[in-house]
């Protein structure tokens, strides 16, 4: 049935698979890179240029979305996809991360958690029930969990009471989100860098019954070598029929690890952050744009890059308009850093498809050592 959520293997090496999840909304290859549109727009760009660098789906955000502009005002409107003029796939996340993250004030309970906004100190309250609701309205196709991530280092007790918690939570997002044909409710592990909390965390996901399964709680403060070590375990742990999902990850390096230890799908704001700040991502590593070695160079930034600020801008160009703060600076930047993630993606997809990942890692990394950028 063409209609319904679905993802399959196309191939595999060693850990990591390339496949595709089909979507009535269109279909996403994975591994796949998922740009994020935080406040209902990936900063910078329209979305059909989004399109146009080789993004499948998007990530937005309940938390910013619930408070402005409201999520029922979304859905007056037609939903997220008609909002913001973006019709492919998108996956929202459910809250509970962005509240611990960006308010200060907030009173976590068992029932969920309450906290005053950001923007105007409103208070609002978040639970399982209500981010169902808000993903709902917002009509997004891939849903997630509502969960609670504690930052690391922290105390294994704490991380095992927070992850249960968070485990009790999936079993209410699951009831709440109900059967709804075409979408997909993906469960989020926790657990920390602890191992038995992290196959305690996926037993409990799997016995609930998720259409994805996401790895939570990394990246957030533990180091690449940690995260790695973690992830050596834990997607084994999760259904190997479903999509996994790595939160919040990452830079370059970070994908490519994560990839080869089994992970499908990524998002993070690094690309087009980096993208507003003059961080430049290449294939040989990162340039700064903002750097005075630039102001006279006429050459792009990235010979082999096929995106528009590399085939019609000299690094003395974009380092012009980057210090003087000119808007093109970050729609040039942002396209892109975006343009270099979805090419590393599809690098990485014909790697693993031509069971030729070990070398693409291998000639990922010697190109990164060469330096001179
Ligand atoms: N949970 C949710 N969103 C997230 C995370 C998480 O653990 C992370 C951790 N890297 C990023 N975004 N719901
Ligand atoms: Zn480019």
């Amino acid at each position: 049935m063409a209609e319904r959520f679905n993802f399959h293997v196309n191939s595999r090496d060693g850990m990591a698979r390339q496949g595709v999840i089909s979507t009535p909304r269109g279909d996403i290859r994975t591994p796949a890179f998922m740009p994020v549109g935080t406040a209902a727009t990936v900063k910078a760009m329209m979305p059909e240029s989004v399109a146009a660098t080789g993004a499948d789906i998007l990530l937005g955000n309940t938390y910013h979305l619930m408070l402005r502009p409201t999520a029922e005002r979304i859905d007056r409107l037609g939903g997220l996809h008609r909002f913001m003029n973006w019709q492919k796939p998108i996956l929202t996340d459910s809250g509970g991360f962005q509240v611990m993250s960006l308010t200060g004030l907030r009173k976590l309970t068992e029932q969920g958690v309450k906290f005053k906004s950001h923007i105007d100190g409103s208070e609002h309250m978040l639970t399982p029930e209500r981010s169902m609701e808000i993903q709902r309205l917002l009509g997004s196709d891939i849903v997630m969990c509502f969960d609670e991530c504690p930052a690391l280092p922290a105390p294994e007790e704490r991380v095992a009471e927070s992850m249960r918690m968070s485990m009790r939570w999936a079993a209410r997002s699951r009831d709440a989100f109900g059967d709804r044909p075409g979408h997909a409710l993906f469960g989020i592990q926790q657990g920390g860098v602890t191992r038995d909390l992290r196959a305690e965390s996926a037993e409990k996901l799997r016995a609930i019954g998720f259409d994805g399964y996401a790895v939570g709680g990394l990246a957030v403060g533990e180091g690449q070598e940690a995260m790695f070590g973690v992830l050596d375990y834990a997607t084994d742990m999760l259904p190997e029929d479903k999509p996994r999902y790595l939160m919040g990850v990452g830079k370059p390096d970070d994908i490519v690890g994560a990839v080869a230890r089994g992970i499908d799908m990524m998002d993070c704001v690094l690309p087009s952050r980096s993208g507003r700040t003059g961080q430049v991502f290449t294939r040989r590593g990162v340039v700064n744009i903002k750097n005075a070695r630039h102001q006279d160079d006429p050459r792009p930034l990235d010979e082999t890059c096929a995106c528009p600020a590399c085939r019609g801008y000299s690094r003395a160009y974009l380092h012009h308009v980057f210090r003087a703060q000119e808007i093109i600076s970050s729609m040039l930047l942002t396209w892109h850093n975006l343009h270099y993630y979805q090419e590393l993606m599809q690098g990485i997809r014909e790697a693993i498809a031509a069971g030729r990942f070990e070398a693409f890692q291998a000639d990922f990394h010697a190109q990164r050592a060469e330096g001179d950028i």
